[in-house]
Formats: structure tokens, sequence, C-alpha cells
């Protein structure tokens, strides 16, 4: 065991508090404190030499070992709370909040085009006295075939590619498809209320349709019913053309020409003069015009008379009352409107399309 002396003591005492003062770190403190103070450390080792010196000296040395002891053990305090001190500074530094730094904007989302198109459609609807309904998707045939005068085995069945669901009700006789139209919903609306009637039913359709540029196999129509004691015609072209104007400009013109529709009589086509060409129809120059395909005019809807056969189904009487309904789609509107050259824009899920509107 080597006999400790006050040199020894002294020059360990200096060598350890020089290397205390150059260490940065908690964890090279500890281990500096287990090379000096631990259990096997230098200064520890000393202390025991103690044992070996006469009484006299063992006081002496003893006195001085203890306060090398305690100078070594308040410079690691010393040490110890500096280094946590410029922990805390330099945290500080890096977090400090920068009040000049621009905020942080929360991502924001926007209406689809078609529910702004559809939103704009129910609005001039509404402001000519019709309310809103909506009807179930998932449809029986019987509201969107049988009530609207298209029984089983009817051709114009053809009229619209349907999709069925494969399920049918306890008696076996009630096939579920995905509605083709709105139209239904003109029979659970009249089944549901007296005359008068004035309502827009905007919602989704489904077809089985094999999809291109104006066709989506799903996609959304408006419809429009009005009955009353003594509706006519008249009365289905002012709307429509009211219609038109609020929704295209004050300066539009309107074509009606014969179409059928099953449920209708007579059942007719509208179209507006095109307002890319101010329906300059064959005069066009620089290729043609490519929302009117240079024809001067652009289809927006199917319309007609309600026919008898649909009023009686409901229990209307058709000596009494008369009606007309009508059937838009919204995204062939907004085609129109916004210069989209192909429906399957609309539902592809591409925000570089869907921010544009
Ligand atoms: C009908 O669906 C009739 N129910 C409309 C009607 C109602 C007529 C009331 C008379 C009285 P049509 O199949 O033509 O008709 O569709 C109406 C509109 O829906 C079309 O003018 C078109 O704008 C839109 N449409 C039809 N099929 C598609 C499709 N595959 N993709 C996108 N839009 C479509």
């Amino acid at each position: 065991m080597v006999q400790p002396t006050q040199q020894n003591i002294e020059d360990l005492a200096g060598a350890a508090l020089a290397e205390l003062s150059a260490l940065d770190s908690l964890e090279s403190l500890e281990q500096w404190r287990i090379a000096y103070l631990g259990r096997r450390g230098s200064l520890t080792v000393v202390l025991r030499g103690l044992a070996g010196l006469d009484i006299e000296e063992r006081r002496r040395i003893g006195a001085l070992a203890n306060q090398a002891k305690q100078s070594l053990e308040s410079g690691l305090e010393a040490r110890t709370r500096e280094i946590n001190e410029a922990a805390l500074l330099r945290a500080a530094q890096e977090d400090r909040l920068d009040v000049t730094l621009p905020g942080r904007y929360p991502a924001e989302g926007r209406l689809h085009p078609t529910t702004q198109i559809v939103r704009e459609i129910c609005a001039a609807f509404a402001g000519m006295g019709f309310s809103v309904v909506e009807g179930p998707e998932v449809e029986w045939d019987h509201y969107n075939f049988e009530m609207l005068n298209i029984p089983k085995g009817h051709p114009a069945r053809d009229m619209w590619n349907t999709l069925w669901v494969d399920y049918t009700n306890e008696a076996g006789e009630q096939p579920m498809l995905l509605r083709t139209h709105t139209s239904p919903m003109q029979a659970r609306v009249m089944e549901s209320r007296r005359p008068p009637v004035r309502v827009i039913v905007p919602g989704k359709c489904y077809r089985y349709e094999a999809t291109d540029a104006t066709h989506e196999w799903h996609f959304y129509q408006v419809e429009g019913l009005a009955v009353d004691e003594g509706i006519t015609f008249a009365n289905l072209k002012g709307t429509l053309y009211e219609f038109a104007r609020r929704l295209f400009g004050e300066e539009r013109r309107v074509r009606f020409r014969c179409d059928y529709f099953p449920f209708v009589e007579p059942g007719v086509d509208m179209s507006i003069d095109c307002f890319a060409c101010q329906g300059a129809s064959g005069q066009a120059q620089d290729g043609g015009c490519r929302i009117c395909r240079d024809s001067g005019w652009i289809e927006i809807m199917g319309a007609g008379m309600v026919h008898p056969r649909v009023l009686s189904g409901v229990g209307y009487d058709p000596d009494k009352y008369t009606g007309f309904a009508f059937g838009l789609g919204p995204e062939r509107i907004a085609m129109l409107k916004y210069g989209i050259d192909d429906i399957r824009h609309f539902y592809a899920n591409d925000l570089r399309f869907l921010r544009q509107f």
C-alpha cells in the first residue's frame, strides 16, 4: 500500500481539479467521479493508506486528505451545475420562439365542383318556389321503372343500363337496383303528398355504362317535378327558360325538341344557345367551337308533361291534375360552364383538377 504524503495528495488533487475543469458532459463527469472518488478511485486508495501512518502523521495527512476530498466533491458539484446550466441555455436558444416567422396554414378543403353546381342549380329553382327533397340511391324496380310507366319487358328499359342488386323481398317479387335516374322520386313524392307539388331532387345515379368523355358509371342528376291543377307546357317552358337564364346568363335562348321518355307525354329535350360562340352555328372559325361542336346549341336536360298513367298510378286524378317534370345532369352542366373536356376528371380524385374550382 502507498504511504500517503502531503506532496502526493496535493499532486493528486491538483491533477484531478485541472482535469475536471476541461470536462463538458455529465457522462464524463461521472467517469471522473469514479476515477477519483469511487470505491477504487485514486483519492479513496490514498485515504485507505492513512492506516499505515503513525498517529501524528495520520492526523495531519488525514486532515489534508479530507480537505482534498471536499474540494474534489465541491468542484464536481460546481462543474455539474455549470454543465446543466449551459445545456439549459443552449436549449432555450435553439427552441427560441421566433414571432416573426409566418404562421402555418391549416390544409384548407373546398367544395367539390359537383357540389358547387348542384347547390347553384338548387338555388336557382328554390328562387322559383321549388323545395329540395332527397331519396334512396338503392331503389326498387317498382319505383325506378314500373311506376314510371316502364313495365317489365318494355323496350324502353334498354334506355337505362341497369346495375341490379342481388336481393328480392320475401315474396321474391321486388328486384332492387342502384337507381338509374332520380325520376323514381317523382312517384315517391306524389305518393306522400297531395298537389300542389313543386320539388327538385338532387342525387346520385348509377348506370352499367362504358365510360367515356361524357359518360360516367355514377353521376348526379337533379330531378324537378311540378303538379297542380291547370299546369301546362307553357309553365314548363317558362320555368326552364328562367332556370337557363339564371345559370347561364340573361341573354340565353332556349330550344325544345321532341324526345321520348315513357313517363312524360309530350317529352322534350332542352338546349341552350352556346354561350361560348354565342350560338354562331357554322360561322365559327379557328377549328370551330369545342363547347357546342359548332352546332350552336347545347343540350342540358330531358323534360316533359307528366304522363297521365304516372299520375293515376300514385292516386292523382289525371283529369284534374297536370304537371311537368325534368331531369338534368349537373356534371354535364359544369362541363359546359367551365369548359371541362372529360367527365372522368370529376371523380378521379386529382387535386390538381379539383383545386381549380
Ligand atoms: C333521364 O334519366 C330521365 N330520367 C330525365 C327525365 C326526367 C326526362 C323527367 C323527363 C322527365 P337521361 O338518361 O337522358 O334521362 O339522363 C338525363 C341527364 O342525365 C342527361 O341529360 C345527362 O346530363 C345525365 N346523364 C345521363 N347519363 C349520364 C352518364 N352516364 N354520365 C353522366 N351524366 C349522365
